[in-house]
């Protein structure tokens, strides 16, 4: 699938130190990627039904320092991004509205590029459709099957038989990623697109590897499979694996998606490649965005668009700032506040970086590249950036090389591109 234009990023004096991030599973900051060479980046991409809301913005901008951090150190970054073009809740929205499936997935697709583009997110050196990968992920189920790790179910309700399903008990780490109970995990799974209830199941945690084709519903030829299409986590382990290898860097998304997407998808490429485990070093998840006290979803329909921003005038690099002047792993709430304070600032910085003069910038962006190295703190970053436009605005400093060097850490580091 084609991705999105890279943008410019300026060049900076100097190198960033090795960045560390804090490590969900076992909740410790790391270092993060190679000391030099290349650092591998899975991010979970999106499911195509509702544009970019500013949850998934939060999302894919925190990743996105990441990969400007690790670049500022001198590393190489390979990027990989799935889309989630086929699911229920795609499908369902498709029958709900009378637009065919496909459709609905590329026009939302289209949306969600031109976001990216205008927020300055540096592409995906892989963007990958499930549509696209779905030979690669039908082969990795039958690769299960084969390793003993994959069962069929009789049919339920009318249904056919043969759906295949992972078991949990073939990974010996499984539950290291997450961290949960049990309990805990039966309950995740229930409302983020598990089914522990489907009879026939050895484990009610046993997440589905292939759905054998219903009727009305899309499907492919699965060889011993038979027709159907793949479960959520698999498609994302077979598109990671086909494409960064294993164990990867960095596995990214929401915090929504610690269980099961990532502890299922992780013991999916454990059980696949026992020689290379683990299937990430780092497991990082960011927080999540809120509208009047409930997480942003497109199943709950509160939600702020990014590109309705945009089109109502206001500026990408305020809708950044807006974003990363909340640390990535915290949840925040999204208010009228939030932005007209980011545009403030956005305001402000645009004018002192277009002064003729202020103070000398090089301790600025030694600072801010620490802060980021330090678990991605954009806000202490943004902070230091704040106290250099205070003394600006105060008329401090004469280095007129200044202005300049700041517009570029903004643009460079925090991909805030100023006026
Ligand atoms: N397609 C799957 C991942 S394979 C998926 O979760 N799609 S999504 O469209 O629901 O979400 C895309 C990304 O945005 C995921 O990383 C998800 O964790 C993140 N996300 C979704 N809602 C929010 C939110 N309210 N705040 C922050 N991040 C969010
Ligand atoms: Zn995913």
């Amino acid at each position: 699938m084609r991705s999105w234009p890279v943008p410019e990023v300026p060049t900076l004096p100097g190198r960033g130190p090795r960045v560390h991030l804090h490590d969900s599973s076992t909740d410790e900051l790391v270092p993060a990627g190679p000391q030099a060479g290349t650092a591998t980046l899975y991010v979970c991409g999106i499911t195509p039904y509702d544009a970019t809301h500013l949850g998934h913005a939060n999302t894919y901008v925190a990743f996105d320092l990441l990969g400007r951090a690790w670049r500022d150190a001198g590393l190489q970054v390979r990027y990989v991004q799935n889309i989630t073009d086929v699911d229920d809740p795609l499908l369902e929205r498709a029958e709900a509205t009378g637009v065919d499936w496909r459709d609905l997935a590329t026009s939302q697709i289209d949306l969600f590029r031109g976001d990216m583009t205008a927020l300055s997110v540096l592409p995906p050196d892989e963007y990958l459709g499930v549509v696209e990968a779905v030979d690669l992920v039908s082969a990795s189920v039958r690769d299960l099957l084969a390793a003993g790790a994959a069962y069929r179910v009789p049919g339920v309700d009318g249904g056919p038989d043969g759906d295949v399903y992972f078991p949990v008990e073939a990974d010996a780490a499984f539950g290291q990623v997450s961290g949960l109970d049990v309990p805990t995990m039966l309950e995740l799974s229930a409302e983020r697109g598990g089914d522990p209830q489907r009879p026939g199941k050895r484990n009610p945690l046993d997440p589905l590897l292939w759905r054998v084709e219903r009727p009305g519903e899309p499907a492919w030829e699965g060889g011993e499979l038979g027709r159907g299409r793949p479960g959520w986590h698999i498609e994302c382990t077979a598109i990671a694996l086909r494409h960064l290898g294993m164990p990867i860097d960095v596995q990214a998304g929401g915090s929504d998606l610690v269980f099961p997407h990532h502890e299922m998808g992780a013991s999916h490429a454990q059980v696949l490649r026992p020689d290379a485990r683990p299937f990430a070093r780092v497991y990082a998840h960011s927080g999540m965005v809120a509208l009047d006290g409930e997480k942003m979803s497109k199943s709950k329909g509160n939600l702020v668009l990014v590109s309705r921003l945009l089109a109502a005038g206001v500026e990408p690099g305020a809708v950044r700032l807006a974003i990363v002047a909340h640390h990535w792993r915290s949840d925040w709430e999204w208010t009228d506040d939030v932005l007209a304070q980011a545009r403030a600032r956005f305001t402000a910085w645009s004018k002192a970086v277009s002064a003729p003069a202020g103070p000398a910038a090089a301790d600025l962006l030694t600072t801010v590249r620490e802060r980021l190295a330090a678990d991605l703190d954009a806000p202490g970053a943004v902070a230091a950036i704040d106290a250099w436009v205070t003394a600006v605005e105060a008329g401090e400093g004469d280095d007129p090389e200044a202005p300049a060097l700041v517009r570029d850490l903004a643009s460079g580091l925090l991909g805030v591109e100023l006026a």
